[in-house]
């Protein structure tokens, strides 16, 4: 078939100025020049000026090496030229097959990132990087402007498949993360209703709350009542009530805690007995649980701190053989019925007479053994008759009421019941030595 002959020049600032023979009507060629960067390729009529076709698309490969092909072109006459700009950017021109190719590659790579994909954000990012307005294949989609009339809609198809693809495996995704993630939840939430129960963690009476506790529902079986008092205390309610008046020994500051000149941390609970004598008439029958402070150096057997608990009866008639009876009974509510007491002639400034009184170890029972050093009784307290002179100052008159009064050390009685050989392991709130006990 003849054509008429045009004539193609190559305008190329770089490339080789490439003059090409084409051919007229139904045009179709495919030339290679070879530049040494990418270049933008226009086709267009020369004598009319204007463009007598559609521009046609021409692909410069990023390598530089660019390729004017399958062109349908159609001229009324004049010839074509080739002009070569730096478009910057060959991807300004896409051919069909590139389009085709980017679109397969965009496809291949977003499924397989979408099927890695291990969470729900990271699959939101990826919709958007692929999906989304500014998304890579949005991107390649603007450009169908650049394809020819006839590969467009083939191209539209197959970009509306890749979409398509892409947006079910997003979908597919999501639905796989949010029913893993489901899953997780219920395992993580699940419990094994056959699992024992956490017991609660409970909280253990002290040894000394235990041996108070037990003293205290002694007296109240014998119809005491339990008396409280300040621990910080007036020098007259420690000392002077209890007939001991100022310059006694007993006030030395080697032994008592002064706050001021007449305040002090009470050395006994027998401030409380006078408390109760000011505020209240015979009969009394109080015991005054609670701590008492005195300054010695912490030891085996000292501590600043420590518990007494003391008693007092105030009534008409009150003997000694009260007192014995009265306190001959606790000691059998604490160590057995066959246990005895015995007193030894004492003095206290508080009570007169006064005595030490001495319980039967309950080790030999009376025998004499090492707990009790072979003495077969083992002193546990103190008591006596109360002093006249301190009922009077308490305005009870001492021709009509007597009374006793006794006072026992209780980390002593503690100590003997457990066998615990160091008072400063009461105080330490040590847990292996406290949960020994219930
Ligand atoms: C009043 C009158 C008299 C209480 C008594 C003792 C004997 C006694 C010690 C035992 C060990 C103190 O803890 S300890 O160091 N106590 O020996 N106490 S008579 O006499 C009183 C109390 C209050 C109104």
């Amino acid at each position: 078939m003849l054509t008429e002959r045009v004539a193609v020049h190559a305008v190329c600032r770089e490339a080789s100025v490439a003059e090409k023979t084409l051919y007229r009507r139904s045009v179709k060629f495919t030339h290679e020049w070879h530049c040494r960067s990418s270049f933008r390729i226009f086709l267009k009529t020369v004598v009319s000026g204007d463009v007598a076709f559609a521009l046609r698309t021409v692909e410069v490969l990023a390598s530089g090496k660019w390729v004017v092909n399958k062109c349908g072109l159609s001229c009324l006459d004049g010839c074509f030229f080739i002009f070569l700009t730096n478009a910057g950017n060959s991807k300004n021109f896409l051919r069909g097959e590139d389009m085709k190719e980017q679109l397969r590659q965009i496809e291949e790579t977003a499924v397989a990132a979408i099927s890695s994909c291990t969470d729900l954000r990271a699959l939101d990012e990826l919709r958007v990087k692929f999906l989304g307005k500014k998304g890579e294949l949005t991107a390649i989609l603007k450009q169908m402007g650049k394809l020819s009339a006839e590969e467009r809609p083939a191209m539209g198809q197959l970009a509306n498949q890749v979409r398509a693809a892409l947006e079910t495996a997003v979908s597919e995704k999501s639905a796989a993360l949010q029913e893993a993630a489901k899953a997780a939840k219920i395992a993580a939430e699940s419990i094994d209703v056959t699992m024992p129960g956490k017991r609660p963690a409970v909280g253990r009476l002290h040894p000394l709350q235990i041996v108070e506790n037990e003293i205290k529902e002694i007296f109240l079986g014998m119809g005491f009542s339990v008396a409280d008092g300040p621990e910080v205390e007036y020098d007259y309610y420690n000392f002077e009530a209890l007939n001991l008046p100022p310059n006694h020994p007993a006030r030395d500051t080697q032994d008592t805690f002064y706050i001021t000149e007449n305040i002090l941390l009470r050395t006994q609970t027998s401030s409380v007995q006078v408390h109760v004598m000011e505020n209240q008439k015979p009969p009394i029958r109080v015991i005054a649980p609670g701590r008492v402070y005195r300054s010695d150096a912490v030891d085996a057997t000292h501590s600043p701190l420590f518990h007494q608990i003391e008693g007092l009866v105030v009534d008409k008639g009150i003997t000694m053989a009260d007192l014995k009876g009265t306190l001959e009974l606790l000691m059998q509510r604490l160590y057995g019925d066959d246990c005895k007491i015995r007193l030894r002639p004492h003095h206290f400034p508080f009570t007169e007479p006064s005595a030490e009184v001495d319980v039967m170890c309950f080790n030999c029972h009376g025998e004499g053994c090492r707990v009790c050093k072979g003495e077969g009784y083992i002193e546990l307290l103190g008591a006596g008759m109360v002093h006249p002179k301190v009922l009077e100052g308490c305005g009870i008159d001492s021709e009509v009421y007597s009374g006793f009064a006794f006072g026992l050390g209780l980390e002593r009685i503690v100590m003997r019941r457990y066998n615990i050989s160091d008072m400063r392991l009461l105080f330490e709130n040590d847990m292996r030595f406290l949960e020994q006990f219930r």
